[in-house]
Protein backbone atom coordinates (compact mmCIF):
# COMPACT_ATOMS: atom_id res chain seq x y z
CA UNK A 1 0.00 0.00 0.00
CA UNK A 2 1.37 3.45 -1.00
CA UNK A 3 2.58 5.37 2.30
CA UNK A 4 4.52 8.51 2.92
CA UNK A 5 5.61 9.02 6.43
CA UNK A 6 4.21 11.68 8.68
CA UNK A 7 7.14 13.86 8.59
CA UNK A 8 7.09 13.87 4.59
CA UNK A 9 3.33 14.85 5.35
CA UNK A 10 4.34 17.31 7.48
CA UNK A 11 6.56 18.65 5.04
CA UNK A 12 4.35 18.43 2.03
CA UNK A 13 1.68 20.63 4.41
CA UNK A 14 4.05 23.41 5.26
CA UNK A 15 4.68 23.43 1.53
CA UNK A 16 0.94 23.65 0.75
CA UNK A 17 0.83 26.68 3.25
CA UNK A 18 3.49 28.05 2.24
CA UNK A 19 2.74 28.38 -1.53
CA UNK A 20 -0.82 29.40 -0.71
CA UNK A 21 0.67 32.12 1.16
CA UNK A 22 3.02 33.57 -1.53
CA UNK A 23 -0.39 33.51 -3.95
CA UNK A 24 -2.30 35.71 -1.62
CA UNK A 25 0.42 37.88 -0.70
CA UNK A 26 1.27 38.30 -4.38
CA UNK A 27 1.66 41.77 -5.62
CA UNK A 28 -0.69 43.13 -8.71
CA UNK A 29 0.41 45.95 -11.33
CA UNK A 30 -2.02 47.92 -13.11
CA UNK A 31 -1.68 47.39 -16.32
CA UNK A 32 -1.65 50.61 -18.83
CA UNK A 33 -5.18 51.71 -19.90
CA UNK A 34 -6.31 50.94 -23.16
CA UNK A 35 -9.29 53.19 -23.50
CA UNK A 36 -8.08 56.27 -21.17
CA UNK A 37 -11.71 54.84 -19.12
CA UNK A 38 -10.32 52.14 -16.90
CA UNK A 39 -7.30 49.97 -15.74
CA UNK A 40 -7.39 46.24 -15.94
CA UNK A 41 -4.61 44.39 -13.20
CA UNK A 42 -2.12 41.67 -13.93
CA UNK A 43 -3.54 38.83 -12.06
CA UNK A 44 -6.74 37.96 -11.19
CA UNK A 45 -7.34 38.60 -7.45
CA UNK A 46 -9.40 35.77 -6.65
CA UNK A 47 -9.34 31.98 -8.40
CA UNK A 48 -10.09 28.35 -7.03
CA UNK A 49 -6.45 28.36 -5.79
CA UNK A 50 -7.03 31.58 -3.15
CA UNK A 51 -9.34 29.12 -1.21
CA UNK A 52 -7.71 28.50 2.22
CA UNK A 53 -6.12 24.74 2.30
CA UNK A 54 -7.81 24.18 5.19
CA UNK A 55 -11.39 24.40 3.49
CA UNK A 56 -10.24 22.17 0.55
CA UNK A 57 -7.88 19.26 2.05
CA UNK A 58 -8.09 17.47 5.43
CA UNK A 59 -4.76 18.04 6.70
CA UNK A 60 -4.59 15.39 9.62
CA UNK A 61 -2.02 12.67 9.11
CA UNK A 62 -4.23 9.81 10.40
CA UNK A 63 -7.47 10.78 8.32
CA UNK A 64 -5.65 11.43 5.29
CA UNK A 65 -2.03 10.14 4.99
CA UNK A 66 -1.70 10.62 1.31
CA UNK A 67 -2.88 14.34 1.73
CA UNK A 68 -5.04 14.44 -0.93
CA UNK A 69 -7.74 17.05 -1.89
CA UNK A 70 -10.85 15.88 -0.27
CA UNK A 71 -13.22 19.12 -1.21
CA UNK A 72 -11.62 20.47 -4.11
CA UNK A 73 -12.63 24.02 -5.31
CA UNK A 74 -13.80 24.31 -8.85
CA UNK A 75 -14.43 28.21 -9.63
CA UNK A 76 -14.40 31.21 -7.66
CA UNK A 77 -16.09 34.57 -9.49
CA UNK A 78 -19.11 36.76 -9.38
CA UNK A 79 -18.59 38.83 -6.15
CA UNK A 80 -21.00 41.44 -4.12
CA UNK A 81 -18.82 44.20 -3.30
CA UNK A 82 -18.49 46.81 0.21
CA UNK A 83 -16.52 48.54 2.33
CA UNK A 84 -16.23 47.75 5.24
CA UNK A 85 -14.45 48.69 8.39
CA UNK A 86 -11.80 50.31 6.08
CA UNK A 87 -10.87 46.87 4.12
CA UNK A 88 -12.21 46.14 0.68
CA UNK A 89 -14.57 42.86 1.24
CA UNK A 90 -16.10 41.01 -1.26
CA UNK A 91 -18.57 38.29 -1.27
CA UNK A 92 -17.38 35.64 -3.94
CA UNK A 93 -19.69 32.83 -5.58
CA UNK A 94 -17.56 29.91 -4.57
CA UNK A 95 -18.61 26.50 -6.38
CA UNK A 96 -17.22 23.27 -5.01
CA UNK A 97 -16.65 20.19 -7.54
CA UNK A 98 -19.73 19.26 -6.66
CA UNK A 99 -21.58 22.60 -8.78
CA UNK A 100 -22.78 23.93 -5.76
CA UNK A 101 -22.21 27.12 -5.06
CA UNK A 102 -21.99 29.33 -1.54
CA UNK A 103 -20.31 32.51 -0.44
CA UNK A 104 -17.51 33.73 1.36
CA UNK A 105 -16.01 36.83 1.94
CA UNK A 106 -12.70 37.72 0.83
CA UNK A 107 -10.95 41.17 2.17
CA UNK A 108 -7.76 43.25 0.49
CA UNK A 109 -6.56 46.33 2.43
CA UNK A 110 -6.25 48.16 -1.11
CA UNK A 111 -8.75 46.47 -2.81
CA UNK A 112 -6.47 45.10 -5.80
CA UNK A 113 -4.51 42.44 -3.95
CA UNK A 114 -3.67 40.29 -1.34
CA UNK A 115 -7.31 39.52 -1.15
CA UNK A 116 -7.47 36.89 1.90
CA UNK A 117 -10.84 34.56 2.74
CA UNK A 118 -12.18 34.81 6.15
CA UNK A 119 -12.05 32.06 8.51
CA UNK A 120 -15.56 30.43 7.49
CA UNK A 121 -17.73 30.40 4.20
CA UNK A 122 -21.09 32.72 4.64
CA UNK A 123 -23.79 30.62 6.59
CA UNK A 124 -26.95 31.70 4.98
CA UNK A 125 -30.44 29.79 6.56
CA UNK A 126 -32.51 28.38 4.21
CA UNK A 127 -36.19 29.13 4.21
CA UNK A 128 -38.83 26.50 4.59
CA UNK A 129 -38.14 25.32 0.44
CA UNK A 130 -34.27 24.65 0.66
CA UNK A 131 -32.09 26.16 -2.09
CA UNK A 132 -30.47 23.98 -3.93
CA UNK A 133 -28.31 26.53 -5.29
CA UNK A 134 -27.32 30.02 -4.45
CA UNK A 135 -25.25 32.71 -6.29
CA UNK A 136 -24.25 36.14 -7.37
CA UNK A 137 -24.40 38.27 -3.95
CA UNK A 138 -26.11 41.85 -4.61
CA UNK A 139 -24.65 43.75 -1.54
CA UNK A 140 -26.10 47.16 -1.19
CA UNK A 141 -25.92 49.38 2.07
CA UNK A 142 -29.53 50.37 2.56
CA UNK A 143 -30.85 53.64 4.06
CA UNK A 144 -32.69 51.32 6.94
CA UNK A 145 -29.31 50.68 8.42
CA UNK A 146 -29.09 47.57 7.27
CA UNK A 147 -26.74 45.48 4.53
CA UNK A 148 -28.32 43.67 2.53
CA UNK A 149 -27.42 40.53 -0.02
CA UNK A 150 -30.01 39.20 -2.55
CA UNK A 151 -29.21 36.76 -4.25
CA UNK A 152 -30.40 33.70 -7.04
CA UNK A 153 -31.96 31.16 -5.17
CA UNK A 154 -32.38 28.23 -7.45
CA UNK A 155 -34.05 24.89 -7.05
CA UNK A 156 -35.76 22.09 -9.08
CA UNK A 157 -38.95 22.86 -11.08
CA UNK A 158 -41.02 20.80 -9.08
CA UNK A 159 -43.93 20.96 -11.96
CA UNK A 160 -40.94 19.47 -14.83
CA UNK A 161 -41.51 15.91 -15.51
CA UNK A 162 -39.73 13.20 -13.25
CA UNK A 163 -37.48 12.61 -16.38
CA UNK A 164 -36.12 16.74 -17.02
CA UNK A 165 -33.53 16.40 -14.05
CA UNK A 166 -31.99 19.81 -15.33
CA UNK A 167 -35.69 21.70 -14.98
CA UNK A 168 -35.01 24.58 -12.94
CA UNK A 169 -36.65 27.59 -11.48
CA UNK A 170 -34.62 30.68 -10.34
CA UNK A 171 -35.90 33.59 -7.40
CA UNK A 172 -34.25 36.04 -5.78
CA UNK A 173 -33.34 34.92 -2.33
CA UNK A 174 -32.89 37.98 0.51
CA UNK A 175 -31.15 37.87 3.91
CA UNK A 176 -29.68 40.23 5.72
CA UNK A 177 -26.50 41.58 8.17
CA UNK A 178 -25.26 44.17 10.23
CA UNK A 179 -21.71 42.66 10.26
CA UNK A 180 -21.23 40.12 7.04
CA UNK A 181 -21.25 37.25 9.68
CA UNK A 182 -24.33 36.94 11.07
CA UNK A 183 -27.48 36.80 8.44
CA UNK A 184 -30.98 37.00 8.72
CA UNK A 185 -32.75 34.99 6.15
CA UNK A 186 -36.40 36.82 4.47
CA UNK A 187 -38.61 35.23 2.68
CA UNK A 188 -37.86 35.56 -1.24
CA UNK A 189 -39.28 38.63 -2.97
CA UNK A 190 -42.06 37.49 -5.07
CA UNK A 191 -43.49 39.31 -7.94
CA UNK A 192 -45.55 38.10 -10.67
CA UNK A 193 -42.23 37.04 -13.26
CA UNK A 194 -42.27 32.55 -13.51
CA UNK A 195 -38.81 33.28 -13.18
CA UNK A 196 -35.96 36.01 -11.70
CA UNK A 197 -32.57 36.39 -11.86
CA UNK A 198 -30.33 39.88 -11.09
CA UNK A 199 -32.42 41.49 -8.66
CA UNK A 200 -31.15 44.30 -6.71
CA UNK A 201 -31.76 46.75 -3.90
CA UNK A 202 -32.00 49.93 -4.60
CA UNK A 203 -30.18 51.39 -1.75
CA UNK A 204 -32.68 54.68 -0.55
CA UNK A 205 -36.14 54.45 0.06
CA UNK A 206 -38.59 55.69 -2.79
CA UNK A 207 -42.58 57.24 -1.76
CA UNK A 208 -41.31 55.24 1.78
CA UNK A 209 -41.09 52.09 -0.07
CA UNK A 210 -38.31 49.62 -1.01
CA UNK A 211 -37.17 49.40 -4.46
CA UNK A 212 -35.53 46.91 -6.77
CA UNK A 213 -34.44 46.25 -9.95
CA UNK A 214 -35.56 43.04 -11.00
CA UNK A 215 -34.90 40.71 -14.46
CA UNK A 216 -38.23 38.90 -15.18
CA UNK A 217 -37.75 36.07 -17.28
CA UNK A 218 -39.84 33.54 -18.67
CA UNK A 219 -37.74 30.51 -18.39
CA UNK A 220 -34.70 29.26 -16.57
CA UNK A 221 -32.31 30.87 -19.71
CA UNK A 222 -34.08 32.50 -21.77
CA UNK A 223 -35.59 35.73 -20.18
CA UNK A 224 -38.47 35.28 -23.51
CA UNK A 225 -41.03 38.17 -22.81
CA UNK A 226 -39.33 39.62 -20.14
CA UNK A 227 -38.29 42.96 -21.65
CA UNK A 228 -35.00 43.95 -19.57
CA UNK A 229 -33.92 45.50 -16.62
CA UNK A 230 -37.20 46.68 -14.42
CA UNK A 231 -38.12 48.45 -11.50
CA UNK A 232 -40.46 47.52 -8.77
CA UNK A 233 -41.57 48.62 -5.23
CA UNK A 234 -42.61 46.87 -2.33
CA UNK A 235 -44.51 48.24 1.54
CA UNK A 236 -42.46 45.56 3.59
CA UNK A 237 -38.95 44.54 3.25
CA UNK A 238 -40.02 41.84 5.46
CA UNK A 239 -42.07 39.96 2.98
CA UNK A 240 -40.91 41.48 -0.56
CA UNK A 241 -43.77 41.68 -2.62
CA UNK A 242 -43.74 43.54 -6.01
CA UNK A 243 -47.22 43.81 -7.68
CA UNK A 244 -45.70 45.90 -10.86
CA UNK A 245 -42.20 46.06 -12.54
CA UNK A 246 -41.30 48.85 -14.74
CA UNK A 247 -39.26 47.98 -17.76
CA UNK A 248 -36.54 51.19 -17.46
CA UNK A 249 -33.66 49.29 -19.88
CA UNK A 250 -35.23 47.21 -22.71
CA UNK A 251 -33.55 44.21 -24.80
CA UNK A 252 -33.01 45.48 -28.02
CA UNK A 253 -32.55 44.03 -31.77
CA UNK A 254 -28.62 44.26 -32.95
CA UNK A 255 -27.13 45.47 -29.37
CA UNK A 256 -24.80 44.33 -27.15
CA UNK A 257 -28.08 43.12 -24.91
CA UNK A 258 -30.39 41.49 -27.44
CA UNK A 259 -31.11 38.28 -25.70
CA UNK A 260 -30.82 39.71 -22.43
CA UNK A 261 -29.36 42.08 -19.74
CA UNK A 262 -29.22 41.93 -15.76
CA UNK A 263 -28.31 44.80 -13.59
CA UNK A 264 -25.28 44.08 -11.86
CA UNK A 265 -24.56 45.82 -8.53
CA UNK A 266 -26.79 48.66 -6.80
CA UNK A 267 -26.05 51.78 -8.67
CA UNK A 268 -23.58 54.47 -7.02
CA UNK A 269 -25.36 58.20 -6.32
CA UNK A 270 -23.65 60.85 -7.85
CA UNK A 271 -24.20 64.38 -8.32
CA UNK A 272 -25.35 63.76 -12.19
CA UNK A 273 -28.00 61.07 -11.19
CA UNK A 274 -27.42 57.20 -10.26
CA UNK A 275 -24.64 55.21 -12.04
CA UNK A 276 -25.34 51.99 -13.10
CA UNK A 277 -23.35 49.02 -14.00
CA UNK A 278 -25.23 46.26 -16.15
CA UNK A 279 -24.42 43.02 -18.14
CA UNK A 280 -25.58 43.17 -21.49
CA UNK A 281 -25.79 39.40 -23.51
CA UNK A 282 -26.09 38.74 -27.72
CA UNK A 283 -25.91 35.09 -29.36
CA UNK A 284 -23.12 34.45 -31.49
CA UNK A 285 -21.90 31.25 -33.45
CA UNK A 286 -19.64 30.22 -30.76
CA UNK A 287 -22.60 30.74 -27.78
CA UNK A 288 -23.74 33.42 -25.58
CA UNK A 289 -20.96 36.52 -24.84
CA UNK A 290 -21.32 38.40 -21.89
CA UNK A 291 -19.98 41.98 -22.12
CA UNK A 292 -20.86 45.21 -19.40
CA UNK A 293 -22.36 48.43 -19.95
CA UNK A 294 -23.02 51.57 -17.88
CA UNK A 295 -26.19 53.90 -17.70
CA UNK A 296 -27.43 56.75 -16.00
CA UNK A 297 -30.79 57.33 -14.31
CA UNK A 298 -32.33 60.38 -12.78
CA UNK A 299 -31.58 61.25 -9.20
CA UNK A 300 -35.66 61.71 -8.44
CA UNK A 301 -36.97 58.96 -10.91
CA UNK A 302 -33.99 56.39 -10.86
CA UNK A 303 -35.86 54.28 -12.97
CA UNK A 304 -35.67 56.73 -15.97
CA UNK A 305 -32.60 56.60 -18.23
CA UNK A 306 -31.00 59.74 -19.11
CA UNK A 307 -27.58 58.57 -20.42
CA UNK A 308 -26.87 55.79 -21.94
CA UNK A 309 -23.32 55.18 -24.42
CA UNK A 310 -24.09 52.96 -27.22
CA UNK A 311 -21.83 49.86 -26.66
CA UNK A 312 -20.23 47.95 -24.12
CA UNK A 313 -17.99 49.50 -21.53
CA UNK A 314 -16.10 46.33 -20.62
CA UNK A 315 -15.79 42.73 -22.51
CA UNK A 316 -13.79 39.36 -21.98
CA UNK A 317 -9.87 40.08 -23.15
CA UNK A 318 -6.94 37.44 -23.01
CA UNK A 319 -7.41 34.82 -20.64
CA UNK A 320 -10.86 36.16 -18.94
CA UNK A 321 -12.23 34.64 -22.48
CA UNK A 322 -12.07 31.12 -21.57
CA UNK A 323 -13.68 29.01 -18.66
CA UNK A 324 -16.53 27.08 -17.80
CA UNK A 325 -18.68 29.15 -19.43
CA UNK A 326 -16.46 30.98 -21.78
CA UNK A 327 -17.01 34.74 -23.27
CA UNK A 328 -18.56 36.03 -20.39
CA UNK A 329 -17.84 39.44 -18.03
CA UNK A 330 -20.16 39.63 -15.59
CA UNK A 331 -20.00 42.12 -12.53
CA UNK A 332 -21.99 42.78 -9.47
CA UNK A 333 -19.61 44.11 -7.45
CA UNK A 334 -18.29 47.58 -7.01
CA UNK A 335 -16.76 49.81 -4.76
CA UNK A 336 -16.40 53.90 -5.23
CA UNK A 337 -14.16 55.33 -2.39
CA UNK A 338 -14.73 58.67 -0.79
CA UNK A 339 -12.01 60.52 -2.81
CA UNK A 340 -14.10 59.13 -6.17
CA UNK A 341 -11.87 56.22 -6.89
CA UNK A 342 -13.99 53.16 -8.04
CA UNK A 343 -12.90 49.55 -7.88
CA UNK A 344 -15.28 47.45 -10.14
CA UNK A 345 -15.20 43.79 -9.18
CA UNK A 346 -15.97 41.17 -12.44
CA UNK A 347 -15.66 37.39 -12.81
CA UNK A 348 -14.88 36.41 -16.58
CA UNK A 349 -16.00 33.08 -18.00
CA UNK A 350 -17.43 31.83 -14.83
CA UNK A 351 -14.26 30.92 -13.29
CA UNK A 352 -12.37 33.84 -11.41
CA UNK A 353 -12.76 37.47 -10.46
CA UNK A 354 -10.72 40.27 -11.65
CA UNK A 355 -10.77 44.20 -10.53
CA UNK A 356 -10.60 47.21 -13.19
CA UNK A 357 -10.36 50.82 -11.65
CA UNK A 358 -11.35 54.45 -12.72
CA UNK A 359 -12.79 57.43 -10.91
CA UNK A 360 -15.92 58.70 -11.25
CA UNK A 361 -14.98 61.59 -12.65
CA UNK A 362 -13.97 59.28 -15.74
CA UNK A 363 -17.02 57.60 -15.73
CA UNK A 364 -19.42 60.01 -15.44
CA UNK A 365 -17.40 61.69 -18.38
CA UNK A 366 -17.86 58.59 -20.46
CA UNK A 367 -21.50 58.10 -19.36
CA UNK A 368 -22.36 61.70 -20.61
CA UNK A 369 -20.33 62.08 -23.96
CA UNK A 370 -20.10 58.56 -25.59
CA UNK A 371 -22.60 59.16 -28.36
CA UNK A 372 -25.40 56.93 -27.84
CA UNK A 373 -26.13 53.51 -30.09
CA UNK A 374 -27.19 54.76 -33.42
CA UNK A 375 -29.35 51.58 -33.67
CA UNK A 376 -28.36 51.03 -37.92
CA UNK A 377 -25.43 51.24 -39.44
CA UNK A 378 -25.70 54.79 -41.61
CA UNK A 379 -26.06 56.46 -37.89
CA UNK A 380 -23.19 54.80 -36.75
CA UNK A 381 -21.44 56.36 -39.78
CA UNK A 382 -22.40 59.45 -39.40
CA UNK A 383 -20.95 59.10 -35.74
CA UNK A 384 -17.49 58.46 -36.49
CA UNK A 385 -17.38 60.83 -39.47
CA UNK A 386 -18.39 63.62 -36.72
CA UNK A 387 -15.69 62.63 -34.75
CA UNK A 388 -13.33 62.70 -37.55
CA UNK A 389 -14.44 65.65 -38.76
CA UNK A 390 -13.72 67.37 -35.56
CA UNK A 391 -10.48 66.03 -35.35
CA UNK A 392 -9.42 67.12 -38.51
CA UNK A 393 -9.47 70.41 -37.01
CA UNK A 394 -7.89 70.03 -33.61
CA UNK A 395 -5.23 68.26 -34.85
CA UNK A 396 -3.28 70.83 -36.56
CA UNK A 397 -2.82 73.12 -33.05
CA UNK A 398 -1.94 69.39 -31.52
CA UNK A 399 1.11 69.48 -33.71
CA UNK A 400 2.38 72.91 -32.82
O1 LIG B 1 -23.06 31.93 -17.23
C1 LIG B 1 -23.12 33.32 -17.42
C2 LIG B 1 -24.00 33.96 -16.34
O2 LIG B 1 -25.32 33.43 -16.47
C3 LIG B 1 -26.31 33.95 -15.57
O3 LIG B 1 -26.59 35.29 -15.87
P1 LIG B 1 -27.95 35.67 -16.69
O4 LIG B 1 -29.07 35.29 -15.81
O5 LIG B 1 -27.96 37.12 -17.00
O6 LIG B 1 -27.88 34.85 -17.94
C4 LIG B 1 -25.85 33.81 -14.13
O7 LIG B 1 -25.93 32.45 -13.77
C5 LIG B 1 -24.42 34.28 -13.91
O8 LIG B 1 -23.99 33.83 -12.64
C6 LIG B 1 -23.47 33.70 -14.96
O9 LIG B 1 -22.20 34.32 -14.83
Amino acid sequence: MEKISETAHHKKVRQLLADYNNLIMQSNPALPSQNGIYQRYKYPILTAAHVPIDWRFDLDYTTNPLLLERLGINAVFNCGAIKFKDKYCLMARVEGLDRKSFFAVAESPNGVDRFRFWDYPVVIPETDNPDINVYDMRLTRHADGWIYGVFCTERKDSIAPEHDTSAAVAQAGIARTKDLVKWERLPDVQTKSKQQRNVVLHPEFFDGKYAFYTRPQDDFIEAGTGGGIAWGLCDKIEKAVIDEEIIIDRRAYHTINEVKNGQGPAPLKTADGWLHLAHGVRNTAAGLRYVLYLFLTDLREPWRVIHKPGGYFLAPEGEERIGDVSNVVFSNGWIADPAGRVFIYYGSSDTRIHVATTTLDRLIDYVKNTPEDGMRFAKCVEQRVNLINHNRQVIPNLMN
